[in-house]
């Protein structure tokens, strides 16, 4: 059996998904299979249809580095421009073929006899592979609060990653319970739509001008005839978002500097209002996601908006009621609480060498060699794993590392072949990952990045320029080599 005969399965056709295939096919290997638990392509951004939903990472920076789109509409796109910038790409570079739509993953267990896993779906299909990739994402399972009552609200309730479009806000008095980067994008577009909107916060976001512009016509032109202008684009942007991890990591005075920015960008925003004092953070700058924005705090100055930031403590039939005992009657709450990140994998059951369950391996928390590898899990390997989410830059970069790190991985190998990370190189590694984390910035607070018993896993603790050098050659000393023929070498 040639290398580019293995069988190869990837779950998710987000981003991640879509990086490995295409990585994997331009290098020769077509017995590809991807699990799609939708009907179509694109991840979170198939997911997310609330109003506004948008990327607020420039498109130039946020985009395959091997697909350019010189026609993008605006500077910072909207959700369907970025899923239709997917479809497109799955579809020019012929991944859609290898797609089983309407499939989840729910289990795959590595077979130590022949050196394969098994793969089992909702439909009932098993499947068997070389390899197993896991594309799944952080922020693929939306998570709703832990509060008491909220099964007893009478009215009706979504979140905002599951946007019930059914449901005309017009006229209704609204509860938002979140502030986050997806809170920041949808309440500027229901605010003037609705009757009355309470916005809980529980914690409060740093905010910075968006830097967004609609490209005319003329840009467009200007694109076409000179695409070096986008490339350098991209590189401004990737410069800026690499700064910007390296105040948050490194330097105390940058991060001064940022704090700054974002106090002169509020302030300006928030003139003559008394708002400033109740949505300035109270936390080390980065250690939450630092969001963009020029028209989030314009529509928390509307006289329809309230920001409540006592505590809430139930949800009662009527309304969510908070710390103070007062009853905020609402007709519709909408959940913009984020997502279980830290349960990476969920809810597949993934089981490898000696049946070993992956969920109590990871019973202190996930990790993985680069983000990528597994002990004792050979031939799987993991697109955005833990420790690999950037506080401040475009994933899609990381992931481009990750998919080509990954088809170096299965490039010596034959049906039959497996590699897997030895354990004492991904423990070194945790190791010194933990060590970098441990008093760093996001340490500082709590956020999604950091599990419920305080262990960061899911930022990656340095800049992207720093994980790709890392991931740039794939070395084979750091793993076992299995053999079906010869046992292990
Ligand atoms: O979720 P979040 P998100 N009572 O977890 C609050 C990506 N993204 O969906 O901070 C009251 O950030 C919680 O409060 P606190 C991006 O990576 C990207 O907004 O925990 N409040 C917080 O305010 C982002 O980071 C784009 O105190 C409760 C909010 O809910 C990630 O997705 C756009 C609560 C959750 O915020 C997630 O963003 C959108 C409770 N019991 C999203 N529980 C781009 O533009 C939670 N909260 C690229």
């Amino acid at each position: 059996m040639s290398a580019h005969r293995l069988a190869i399965a990837i779950i998710g056709t987000g981003f991640a998904g879509l990086a490995a295939a295409i990585e994997l096919k331009k290098h020769g290997h077509d017995d590809i299979v991807l699990f799609e638990r939708g009907s179509e392509v694109g991840g979170v951004w198939r997911e997310n249809t609330y109003p506004g939903a948008s990327c607020d990472v420039p498109s130039s920076l946020y985009s395959f580095s091997f697909e350019p789109n010189l026609n993008w509409l605006r500077r910072s796109s909207e959700q369907p421009e970025i899923l239709a910038y997917l479809r497109r790409t799955a579809g020019k570079h012929d991944v859609l073929r290898h797609v089983r739509f309407d499939t989840e993953v729910i289990s795959a267990e590595f077979d130590e006899v022949v050196n394969r896993w098994t793969i089992g779906t909702d439909a009932g299909d098993v499947v068997e592979v070389d390899v197993l990739v896991s594309a799944v994402g952080q922020l693929s399972r939306p998570a709703l609060p832990d509060v008491e009552g909220r099964e007893n609200f009478e009215h009706d309730a979504f979140h905002s990653a599951e946007w019930d479009h059914s449901i005309d806000l017009t006229g209704k008095r609204v509860a938002v319970i979140g502030t986050g980067a997806s809170a920041i994008q949808f309440v500027p577009e229901i605010q003037p739509q609705v009757k009355q909107l309470i916005l809980f916060q529980r914690t409060a976001p740093y905010l910075l001008p968006r830097f967004d512009t609609v490209f005319s016509d003329a840009h467009h032109a200007l694109f076409q005839r000179l695409p070096i202008i986008q490339k350098a684009q991209r590189a401004v942007w990737w410069m800026a978002a690499e700064t910007l991890s390296i105040a948050f990591l490194y330097s105390k005075p940058l991060s001064r500097v940022v704090t700054a920015l974002s106090r002169w960008h509020m302030k300006r925003q928030l003139r003559g209002s008394e708002l400033l004092a109740k949505v300035w953070p109270d936390y080390a700058v980065g250690c939450k996601r630092i969001l963009f924005s020029d028209n989030y705090l314009p529509s928390l100055r509307q006289p329809n908006v309230a920001v409540e930031s006592d505590r809430i403590e139930e949800i009662t039939a009527a309304g969510v009621r908070t710390v103070d005992g007062v009853v905020h009657e609402v007709d519709v709450i909408i959940y913009a609480t984020g997502f279980a990140a830290s349960d990476f994998l969920a809810p597949m059951k993934i089981l490898g060498q000696g049946r070993r369950d992956l969920r109590a391996q990871w019973s202190n928390g996930a990790r993985a060699y680069l983000g990528v590898s597994i002990p004792h899990f050979p031939n799987l390997f993991l697109m955005y794993g833990p420790n690999t989410n950037l506080g401040s830059g475009s994933m899609v970069c990381m992931l481009e590392s990750q998919a080509e790190y990954i088809r170096r991985a299965v490039a010596g190998l034959r049906g039959g072949d497996a590699v897997v990370v030895r354990a004492d190189v991904e423990n070194r590694y945790d190791v010194e990952t933990q060590a970098r984390l441990v008093d760093g910035v996001w340490s500082k607070c709590t956020s999604w990045y950091r599990a419920a018993d305080g262990r960061v896993a899911n930022n990656w603790p340095g800049t992207s320029s720093e994980y790709r050098r890392r991931t740039k050659e794939f070395d084979a000393s750091e793993f076992v080599h299995l053999s079906k023929e010869k046992g292990i070498s």
